[in-house]
């Protein structure tokens, strides 16, 4: 899959992206990303990719003329959806991931400081996404956040056992507990469960935690599920169990 990210500050992306899985995934080829700097379409001798914001007031505003010429030098720009990385986007989430990881080919613009031309917007840019309510300083973080989140799902990213799939959140659910060695570690001990080798009760235990986890911290996750007769049992188990703590 390719990535093509358009951006004033070229220099944010290479950490992440030389970096661990996505590092590996573009050494073998799998993934290919390309970082074009905004600031090379400006033709002027000084290079201004910005201007006053048209009725006044603070800020300026990225050049559309600009802005244009970085998105249509792209190769094969005309196929590949163009990506505005914007607070006012739809809000990035696993289904879009996953979703996007089905397209070959991926534009990714991110502003900085500023928001961009309305007219590029309409012209240009075939969807919106934000990855969340906070003021950020531009889009290259929520740019790599999406690579990342992407990337993960493109076949033989992710190592021989680990696949995208099996990672919990798949199913609208946060993990349960995690533990490793030593098995008393200052006074705390690892839940009898796990060293049973009983690998039925291991699984209704991590799957009975993760709802319980999910319920007392995500419980928005949960209104958008539906349960199996099982995960409805365990359910129940926990809401007994909390009733009776409260008592
Ligand atoms: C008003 C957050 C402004 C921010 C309201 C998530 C945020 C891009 C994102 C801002 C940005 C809120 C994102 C704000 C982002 C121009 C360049 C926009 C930086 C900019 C809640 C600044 N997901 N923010 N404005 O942060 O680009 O994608």
């Amino acid at each position: 899959m390719r990535f093509d990210i358009l951006t004033l500050f070229p220099e944010m992306f290479s950490g992440p992206l030389n970096t661990s899985i996505l590092g590996k995934a573009r050494a073998n080829g799998l993934l290919s990303v390309n970082l074009w700097d905004i600031r090379d379409s400006a033709l002027d001798k000084h290079r201004i990719v910005d201007d006053t914001p048209y009725g006044g007031g603070a800020g300026m505003v990225l050049k559309p003329d600009v802005l244009v010429r970085a998105i249509e030098s792209v190769p094969h720009s005309a196929q590949a959806p163009v990506i505005y990385l914007t607070p006012q986007g739809k809000v990035f989430n696993q289904k879009l991931a996953e979703e996007l990881a089905r397209e070959p080919h991926l534009i990714l613009v991110s502003g900085h400081y500023e928001e961009i031309d309305e007219r590029v917007r309409q012209g240009w840019v075939d969807l919106e996404l934000s990855i969340g309510d906070y003021v950020l300083t531009g889009g290259e973080l929520p740019a790599l956040v999406v690579v990342d989140a992407v990337s993960r799902h493109i076949p033989g990213v992710l190592g021989d056992d680990r696949s995208a799939q099996e990672d919990s959140f798949q199913d609208d659910l946060l993990d349960h507990p995690h533990y490793t060695r030593p098995y008393s570690f200052r006074g705390k001990e690892v839940p009898q469960v796990l060293l049973s080798g009983h690998h039925e009760l291991i699984r209704r235990w991590r799957l009975k935690e993760a709802l319980r986890r999910t319920m007392l911290r995500r419980p928005d996750l949960l209104e958008r599920r539906n349960f199996s007769k099982e995960e409805k049992d365990i359910l129940d188990e926990i809401k007994k169990e909390h009733y009776k703590e409260r008592r």
